[in-house]
């Protein structure tokens, strides 16, 4: 069962399937997630299955899909309990093996090497892993094994939802020789239609073209395409050291007293943590602080919010309100603040951000990174930093 190593697993309508769980009554109805009342731009994160019969998917207007689907139930997300959901799934597929590579909040790939002795073949593994999602968090996840990553990917997503396929190397191109193009991981719109204007619909009809031809069109990545119409691929499964949380603290050279002077670092720390997630593509839904008063008393506060943030703004003002509860008249030695319980990205729409005020941290980014972090400052940056000069 060698050439059925590596397991692709992704949850059937992620977001949905857990407000449907929740509230029964939404069983069977075509639910929609994705809304203004969180602030996000108004697009569609996911829909039920029963929704897609309408032609909605992630990403459309919510306006549009408004009006394909009137009677259609939308509702603005929860993130934190798809977070704790997905917690529980990792959870599972880590107790298999340590080989679990997360690739998102409801996907990942797991390489089963050395897993057949202790839970049988391959099959077995994916069966045992998709009743044991199923019976712990009562949704479902289809599963692909294959030889590799990419034909794993492809075997879960062609028979969504609750799926479970296997491409068996004798069989791969017999399966993947009639799909198109656009199956082929990293293919995007604009590959596809280079190809199309070429007359290559078909993985099959891929095939046929020469390597040179392949590598004169795209570069590189060329010849990735040209071995992934065969059905090579030579990925390995990754797993990822995840951050847990993104923070920064400050000892002072001599405690601080004045509240001002406090709120003014603990607006520039907000800062250089809002950079950090955006430089690396995270949003969080709990901050914390610690802060170390004179006698080295330490202590550290959380708040968790029901939805996922990077910019200054949210970690300052959550800060705030949770340093305010502490004792602001005391001498600080230690300020610290952060955030955790982080997601990549994908989850974007659903961040507090509008796009102007993103288009504003990004310029900001790049003006820091070229000229230094005090090449910009804040109004307020500047009580601290005038205090601390003089
Ligand atoms: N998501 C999002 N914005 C997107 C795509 C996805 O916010 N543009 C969120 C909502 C999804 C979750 O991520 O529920 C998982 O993404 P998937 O692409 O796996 O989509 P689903 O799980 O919803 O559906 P599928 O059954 O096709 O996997
Ligand atoms: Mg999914």
């Amino acid at each position: 069962m060698k050439e059925l190593n590596i397991m692709h697993v992704d949850m059937d309508a992620f977001y949905a399937s857990v407000e449907q769980k929740d509230k029964p009554e939404l069983k069977n109805k075509p639910v929609i997630i994705g809304g203004n009342e969180l602030g996000n731009r108004g697009v569609v994160a996911t829909a039920s299955y029963e929704a897609r019969k309408y032609g909605i998917h992630s990403a459309m207007p919510v306006a549009k899909a408004k009006k394909l689907c009137p009677h259609g139930i939308f509702i603005s997300g929860n993130m934190s309990r798809y977070q704790e959901e997905s917690d529980r799934i990792f959870e599972i597929l880590s107790g298999y093996t340590p080989l679990v590579e997360k690739i998102s909040i409801d996907e990942a790939f797991l390489d089963l090497t050395g897993c057949h002795h202790l839970y049988g073949n391959s099959k077995k593994i994916g069966k045992m892993i998709k009743s044991e999602i199923k019976e712990k968090t009562d949704l479902n996840a289809s599963i692909g094994l294959a030889p590799n990553k990419f034909l794993a990917k492809l075997a879960s997503d062609l028979k969504k939802p609750d799926g479970f396929m296997v491409i068996y190397k004798e069989r791969i191109a017999e399966i993947i020789d009639p799909l198109s193009v656009n199956k082929i991981w990293g293919v995007g719109k604009k590959t596809e239609e280079k190809l199309i204007k070429k007359g290559i619909k078909t993985i099959g009809k891929l095939k046929q073209v020469p390597r040179k031809e392949l590598k004169a069109m795209f570069g590189s990545f060329g010849v990735k395409l040209y071995k992934l119409a065969r059905g090579i691929d030579d990925r390995n499964v990754v797993p990822k050291n995840e951050t847990k949380s993104i923070s920064h603290e400050t000892t002072f050279k001599e405690s601080l007293t004045s509240r001002d002077k406090i709120l003014a670092v603990l607006l520039i720390l907000s800062e250089k943590v809002s950079r950090r997630l955006r430089k690396n593509n995270f949003t969080g839904c709990t901050i914390f602080i610690k802060i170390r008063y004179d006698d080295f008393k330490t202590y550290t506060r959380r708040n968790t919010l029901s939805y996922y943030f990077n910019d200054t703004e949210n970690i300052y003002n959550i800060g705030k309100k949770l340093l305010e509860k502490e004792d602001l008249k005391k001498p600080i030695r230690l300020l610290g603040i952060g955030v955790s319980k982080l997601v990549q990205n994908k989850n974007k729409q659903m961040d507090l951000f509008n796009e102007d005020k993103e288009k504003l941290y990004e310029t900001i980014d790049i003006i820091k990174n070229k000229y230094g972090e005090n090449s910009i400052l804040r109004a307020r940056d500047l009580i601290y930093k005038k205090n601390k000069d003089s």
